[in-house]
């Protein structure tokens, strides 16, 4: 029997994460008698006087919002993060560590409309939510260490509101997974001479298989080592550490790119498709970073429906990430999905 990627069951790497992922492609050819649903499309108005992030409304903290018209952002009313915490002690133990943290979280209002998403806007509005991740990420990167920008979408990722909006945490820590790939970044640079992305790039590129999209500036694909069923990875292709750092056209290239990539997932299972996504960029920690590469990932839960999603449960909690569909299957559903919204159609 010789080895086929797309057969066997095999493990793939994850080098930006240093971890392991079991792809169980055989799998994909169980019956299933699922059809693919649609979800029930709600129809929300435009403006809603119960939602605290609509324009002119008041928030939990009795604040009322301004009457934006592109965007918005506030310090969060329930900050995970705060300015002043108090140092931690020393730690008396080993295995009882704690550490203090200091950062600010904001909530980020992408668009006046209570009814759209960020699919559903065009690309030059998506320009404005762009322009803003970056302003916002200079902003505080002046002060805090690691500035992460994010968005979750839909309830099913937790969403409280789905009026169009993300988040940014920024705090004196790096967080577990950035360290990793800080980590892993450095050492790539330091093995091979080169930045482990840029190669990344270059290579999915060539080989074609697990691409969803590309511009002049930018590459979306499904990562070899994706743990989520459509999960895919926001590329830069030339090399750039930071949301700020981009210039107007590499600004417009992500407005486009990322038009067409949140139309795709939307038509793929024809609803809202829910996602968690965010930046990683260069940690603002006064070295050179020279080993970083901006991107953005997207974590989409669904798995054959608008309904069915994949779950992360028993094997994934006790010993790794699991998952049937290949990224370079998942890359050509993609790639097949429309570029024009299916509610247009
Ligand atoms: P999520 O939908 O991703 O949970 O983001 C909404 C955030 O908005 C959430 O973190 C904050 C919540 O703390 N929020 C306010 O800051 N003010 C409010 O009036 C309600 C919710
Ligand atoms: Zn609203």
């Amino acid at each position: 029997m010789t080895f086929d990627i797309s057969e066997h069951p095999h493990r793939r790497y994850n080098p930006l994460l240093d971890e392991w992922i079991l792809v169980s492609p055989h799998r994909t050819k169980r019956p299933w008698h699922g059809s693919v649903e649609n979800a029930p499309r709600e129809r929300r108005a435009r403006y809603d006087p119960d939602c605290y992030l609509c324009p002119g409304n008041i928030r939990a903290n009795g604040e009322r919002n301004p009457d934006y018209e592109s965007t918005f952002v506030f310090i969060n009313d329930f900050a995970a993060v705060l300015p002043d915490a108090p140092p931690a002690p020393a730690d008396e133990h080993p295995l009882f560590r704690a550490d203090s943290v200091r950062g600010e979280a904001r909530v980020l209002c992408f668009s006046p409309r209570h009814d759209l998403t960020l699919a559903e806007m065009s690309p030059a509005e998506i320009r404005l939510v762009v322009d803003l991740w970056a302003e916002q990420t200079a902003e505080l990167g002046a002060r805090f260490q690691w500035v992460q920008v994010f968005e979750n979408r839909g309830d099913m990722m937790g969403a409280s509101n789905p009026h169009p909006h993300g988040q940014i945490w920024a705090t004196d820590r790096m967080g577990s997974i950035a360290a990793r790939e800080d980590r892993q970044q450095r050492a790539y640079v330091d093995r091979y001479g080169a930045s482990l992305l840029l190669d990344y790039a270059k290579q999915e590129r060539q080989l074609g298989a697990r691409s969803v999209l590309e511009n002049d500036s930018w590459l979306v694909v499904v990562p070899y080592w994706a743990v989520w069923p459509f999960e895919t990875l926001l590329l830069s292709k030339s090399p750039q550490q930071r949301l700020p750092d981009l210039d107007a056209r590499q600004r417009n290239d992500l407005s486009a790119i990322l038009k067409k990539l949140l139309v795709k997932y939307d038509n793929l299972f024809e609803t809202s498709f829910p996602y968690s996504m965010g930046w990683h960029g260069a940690p603002f920690d006064g070295r050179g970073n020279a080993h970083w590469q901006l991107h953005a990932h997207f974590f989409p839960p669904l798995l054959r429906s608008a309904t069915v999603k994949k779950f992360m449960v028993g094997y994934e909690m006790l010993a790794e990430a699991q998952r049937d569909l290949t990224p370079e299957a998942a890359a050509r559903r993609l790639r097949a999905c429309s570029e024009e919204h299916f509610t247009l159609r």
